[in-house]
């Protein structure tokens, strides 16, 4: 059978053709058009702290606050030893993550000079607990115990989360020192109590700490300081290393590992186990981790799904795909349970014992 296409036909399909190119060329000017309205709008619509990279904003630099211009803070005159570049401080632990996070030991940084960097900063620090129900009983000890050892010398403000006001004590604090109470939502279960933690965490960073805070350091309530915390720990975005996972193969950590769960890690992926009960960051960061991990939660909530270790999983699971720019090592978080491991060169922040299922119900 041939196919055959009679002139007129020709003459037809040349204008169909024709006009067919037309409605073409309209529809790509029109989107080119659109687009670029798009895009222009989805630039200036976003806060200006998340404008991609490169983008113009109208924060002018003068407008900047000390705090904002790391790079204008200067050494001075101080005599210390000399790091070696051939020789690591440490060869017991590891100090890098592969993606360039420094994993702060004792002894692998020189607290004089990052004090001097951060002091020119006049930084502002929150450190946020929750004491809810019965854990009102631990506020004491863990401001007693943060003044003497948690950023002395620098200006920090206690945010205390709490379901009764009134069993917070009146502390003496250090100058440079505020201590703030805050009511919070009370839940049956503990495990609601701990994960809600990152909702009012969330809405805080997003209403009241944008503009009066410099870093977060968010902590369980349950513990004692026990040596020095300083700056050594600010970073954009800290985790810890849990004290009962630091040591492990991948797969024993206990992610979660229902597929259906927003917090599920399959057993081929994970870089670490971090602890639930100290993270930290600036505002910024402490939002999008809270704003992601309540999300998630909700979201397994509606499937009538708890991950296994709760807000620790979720965090676990934002870390994993947000990298976090510090980690601090197990010193940072320890239970006196797991003994003294030669590695441990200090104990700064360590749980105070309790019999649990007294405590929390
Ligand atoms: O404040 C409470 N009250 C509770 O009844 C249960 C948990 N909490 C908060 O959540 C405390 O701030 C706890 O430190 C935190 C959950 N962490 C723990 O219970 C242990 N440190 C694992």
């Amino acid at each position: 059978m041939t196919l055959s296409v009679s002139r007129t036909d020709d003459r037809g399909l040349g204008k169909r053709c024709c006009c067919l190119l037309n409605v073409l060329l309209l529809l790509l000017v029109l989107c080119s058009f659109w687009f670029c309205i798009r895009s222009d709008r989805w630039r200036h619509g976003i806060p200006p702290s998340c404008r991609p990279q490169g983008t113009t904003t109208n924060l002018s630099i003068a407008s900047l606050s000390p705090r904002d211009h790391y790079k204008n803070v200067t050494s001075q005159r101080m005599l210390y030893e000399k790091p070696d570049a051939l020789k690591p401080p440490r060869t017991d632990i590891l100090m890098m993550t592969p993606w360039f996070a420094p994993i702060v030991w004792n002894g692998t940084y020189n607290i004089d000079v990052l004090t001097a960097q951060f002091q020119q900063r006049d930084l502002r620090i929150c450190l946020t607990v929750f004491a809810i129900k019965k854990y009102t009983v631990f506020v004491q000890t863990f401001i007693e115990t943060a003044e003497k050892y948690f950023m002395v010398g620098h200006k920090v403000t206690y945010y205390v989360f709490t379901d009764h006001v009134s069993n917070i004590p009146i502390m003496e604090l250090a100058e440079g020192r505020r201590l703030m109470v805050l009511r919070a939502p009370t839940y049956q279960r503990w495990q609601d109590v701990s994960m809600r933690r990152m909702e009012i965490l969330r809405d805080y960073s997003r209403q009241r700490f944008t503009d009066a805070v410099d870093y977060l350091v968010c902590v369980d309530v349950d513990m004692r300081f026990n040596d020095e915390v300083g700056v050594e720990i600010l970073s954009d975005l800290f985790g810890t290393l849990h004290p009962g996972m630091y040591g492990v193969p991948r797969k024993i950590y206990t992610y979660e590992r229902n597929p259906q769960s927003e917090a599920f890690i399959p057993l081929d992926e994970g870089d670490f186990y971090y602890a639930g009960g100290y993270f930290g960051g600036n505002v910024e960061e402490v939002y999008k981790l809270t704003s992601f991990c309540h999300n998630a939660m909700m979201a397994d909530k509606a499937k009538n799904i708890e991950a296994i270790w709760h807000d620790e999983s979720y965090l676990n699971k934002y870390f994993l795909y947000h990298k976090p720019t510090k980690i601090l090592s197990p010193e940072y978080l320890w239970d006196d349970s797991f003994g003294i491991p030669k590695f441990l060169k200090r104990r700064r922040f360590v749980t105070v014992p309790k019999k649990h299922n007294e405590i929390r119900n």
